[in-house]
């Protein structure tokens, strides 16, 4: 064998002690990089994430009980409200007062599926809605405006029927989607109270 000619093996030697270093490199970049990216400023923080899943768990708890309350109590449960259905009549400043009492207060209808879900009832209902401060100015118990684009009069209500007073709002002509009627406020008649999910 020519003396100055490199021994193979020692080339083939030299090039496994190369690939060796530079797979250290490469394994120790790689190794700095993951523990940066783990603990780099957008990683999740654990603690505040325990901290938010524990305030989610305790307010769900705290939902369910007042679930559990209101529905035992006889209240029904829709889209984030409680209703009270009355099994007895009064007049509208009476009913209005029973719901005020049970920290509630008479309902107030603000879309055509919470109209709905009172119309299946298929009763004469009370509901929170007023003109007795101002006549024609129809206001919720709330004190807010009724709105012309969410409202359900039935065809020629309201009409202060024959020019007697009517000043408070009830469900009446429910076999068809607008049933809203003004009516004299001290008739007696049955009531929802509406209490909103806190
Ligand atoms: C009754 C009352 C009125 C209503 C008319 C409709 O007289 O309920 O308020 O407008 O019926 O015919
Ligand atoms: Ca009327």
């Amino acid at each position: 064998m020519d003396k100055n000619l490199p021994d193979a093996s020692a080339t083939n030697r030299k090039l496994v002690v190369w690939s060796l270093g530079l797979l250290c490199i490469l394994q120790a970049a790689l190794n700095i990089s993951l523990r940066l990216a783990l603990y780099s400023s957008d990683a999740p923080d654990c603690d505040a994430v325990i901290r938010n899943l524990t305030e989610e768990r305790d307010q769900l708890k705290r939902k369910l009980k007042t679930f559990d309350h209101y529905t035992q109590e006889g209240w029904v449960y829709f889209r984030s409200s409680f209703y009270f259905i009355s099994s007895d009549t009064k007049s509208w400043a009476d009913s209005r007062d029973n719901c005020l009492q049970k920290v509630a207060d008479l309902v107030i209808i603000n879309s055509k599926e919470e109209n709905e879900f009172i119309r299946q009832f298929r009763r004469l209902f009370w509901i929170g809605l007023t003109d007795k401060e101002k006549e024609g100015i129809w206001k919720w118990v709330d004190g807010t405006l009724l709105s012309t684009t969410s409202s359900f009069w039935h065809r020629g209500e309201p009409n202060s029927y024959f020019s007697t007073d009517e000043d408070c709002g009830e469900t009446k002509f429910n076999e068809v989607e607008d049933n809203w009627n003004d009516e004299k406020c001290h008739w007696q008649k049955f009531w929802i109270c509406e209490k909103m999910e806190a």
